[in-house]
């Protein structure tokens, strides 16, 4: 679908498209016909060496800008929701480097300009499932995760990929008030982390990621709960061993590492059987895999789905 070149996503036009364009233009590619209703492309569209997905969530209402941007879990700000958003305004999100380091042959210090300016850079409907029962529609944009792991050249001992959050004492006025452990931290399976729907995205309704959102790059992996998004990520490491994670660490039995949307698996104080989605008034069943069954379950062969891993 709409697969932009890193040049082309810096064009005046794309910065000035507001939601109600972005909107009608989707209508517009819609109708003809250019939009994938669900799925991957056929096996062989490549990029490097990483499979491209160009997917698209089909029919699905989007949240709007607003609500995407307004109801926040950002827990280094505040665990109010609507707060955050204001709370995250000042953080300074320049200079920022990226750091790829651990089990691979060629580790990137990367200034994030540069970065997102060197990827594809391709725009993403997904679904998006907290594990407290809420979901939206995101239209994100953003790069594959794989493109930039490639780049580090994984060495063949890298089993898990590690993400570290930025920390930033002065603007992050929440880290004292929460049993969470700063830096965020997260994790997921290398082939997860290779996977062509998991997204760093920096961008939602082709403008730049607002900071309430996880400017300037944060994680988007549609079939997990939320939790397993980090955002403002500095750092990314490739372990042998699986490494800690925040959420795991405080709570196992509640955040399970993999933290796969599950209608069937109960958070113990949560059913994962419905959820509602922020701007509808009826609850809407939880799909398995957060809709994404068909992409990723083959990634969970062998595994007793109905435990909370
Ligand atoms: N650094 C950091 N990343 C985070 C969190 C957080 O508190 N800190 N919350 C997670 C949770 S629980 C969710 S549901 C999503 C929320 O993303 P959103 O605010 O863009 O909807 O971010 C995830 N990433
Ligand atoms: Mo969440």
């Amino acid at each position: 679908m709409l697969i932009r070149s890193a040049d082309s996503s810096r064009l005046p036009e794309f910065e000035v498209t507001d939601e109600e364009r972005f909107r009608q233009r989707r209508q517009l590619v819609k109708a003809m016909g250019l939009l994938p209703v669900a799925g991957l492309l056929p096996a062989g569209l490549e990029a490097g060496n990483c499979a491209l997905a160009d997917f698209a969530a089909g029919d699905i209402e989007l949240n709007t800008y607003h609500e995407i941007t307004h109801y926040n879990n950002y827990y280094e700000f505040s665990t109010n929701k609507q707060a955050v958003a204001l709370l995250a305004r000042s953080m300074p999100l320049r200079p920022w480097t990226l750091e790829v380091s651990g089990e691979v042959e060629n580790p990137l210090l990367l200034d994030i300009d540069t970065v997102i300016n060197q990827q594809q850079i391709v725009e993403r409907i997904y679904r998006f499932r907290c594990v407290e029962g809420w979901s939206m529609v995101i239209p994100w944009s953003g790069f594959q995760l794989c493109n930039l792991l490639r780049r580090a050249k994984p060495t063949s001992r890298a089993k898990y990929v590690a993400f570290v959050s930025h920390v930033d004492r002065t603007h992050m006025i929440g880290m004292g008030r929460t049993a969470l452990e700063f830096p965020y931290r997260e994790a997921l399976r290398i082939d997860e982390a290779m996977h062509p729907l998991t997204l760093l995205a920096s961008g939602i309704y082709g403008k730049d990621l607002p900071p309430q959102n996880g400017a300037p790059l944060r994680l988007v992996v549609p079939w997990k709960y939320g939790f397993k998004s980090p955002k403002a990520i500095v750092k990314i490491v490739l372990y042998e061993q699986r490494p800690q994670t925040s959420w795991n660490k405080i709570s196992p039995s509640e955040y399970g590492f993999f933290g796969n949307v599950n209608p069937r698996v109960a958070h113990p104080r949560w059913s994962q059987r419905r959820e509602v989605r922020i701007g509808e008034l009826k609850k809407s069943r939880t799909l398995m895999f957060n809709g994404y069954e068909a992409q990723v379950a083959n990634l969970y062969q062998g595994m007793d789905l109905k435990q909370n891993y």
